[in-house]
């Protein structure tokens, strides 16, 4: 009987430390809700002007706005984590220098301000050095011309392998054409807004940014990531 009412005891403070638990991370979200800022990003000079050439197109692109993209909303105090962070990628050809040049804070159209990286579906994979809590990302390509970049996935995950744990934060491979799952996202033309993309507070350390050429080219081509969190 005494072991009884010990589990019984044991379970009804594990419960209380629970809905404490609860208690306080549902405080911190409120307390983020109440303080949501737009989040300010310093866009490049565009690269291009009028409508896109006469180019092969999927059934579900994204057409080209050229309206002004509204703001996301983010908790306020967060800050672009990707700067000096360590990047690696599926081609082995790219070295340390190149891939920087995805960290550096050029994202202007300029043939210098692009890297390329093999034909077929390859990753740049950045290493956070920590589990951070993400909110935004944005996602350059190449906004030198109007293309459309395949296969945009990017993932998030704790596992520098991406083979458990994957979160799937973008996927606009709806033919599942790079085998990483079906997506339901949609592809968009490359323009100097980026690719913005909510991450909606997930916490990992690695991300990994996939794509599959464009309709200009089998060739992968990246200009600039950030990464907004804390
Ligand atoms: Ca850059
Ligand atoms: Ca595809």
């Amino acid at each position: 009987m005494k072991n009884i009412m010990n589990s019984f005891a044991f379970g009804a403070s594990a419960s209380f430390s629970l809905s404490v638990l609860l208690l306080a991370g549902s405080v911190a979200q409120a307390e983020d809700a109440k303080n949501l800022v737009p989040l300010e990003l310093k866009l490049p000079s565009p690269g291009f002007k009028g409508t896109p050439k006469d180019i092969q197109l999927s059934s579900y692109v994204e057409p080209l706005s050229d309206k002004p993209r509204p703001a996301m909303l983010v908790p306020a105090g967060l800050s672009n984590l990707a700067p000096g962070k360590k990047l690696t990628s599926s081609d082995k050809n790219a070295t340390a220098d190149t891939l920087g040049k995805v960290i550096d804070g050029d994202k202007e159209a300029s043939d210098q301000s692009i890297i390329f990286l093999r034909k077929g579906t390859q990753w740049v994979q950045m290493d956070l050095g920590a589990p951070k809590e993400l909110f935004a990302i944005v996602l350059w390509h190449a906004h030198n011309s109007a293309k459309v970049y395949h296969d945009v996935v990017v993932q998030a995950s704790d596992d520098p392998d991406f083979v458990k744990d994957v979160k799937v934060l973008y996927n606009n491979d709806q033919d599942n054409t790079s085998g990483l799952g079906v997506g339901t996202d949609r592809e968009y033309f490359e323009n100097f807004d980026g690719r913005l993309i909510n991450a909606k507070g997930v916490k990992s350390q690695y991300i990994r940014f996939y794509s599959k050429g464009s309709t200009e080219s089998s060739l992968n081509e990246y200009t600039e990531v950030e990464v907004y969190g804390r």
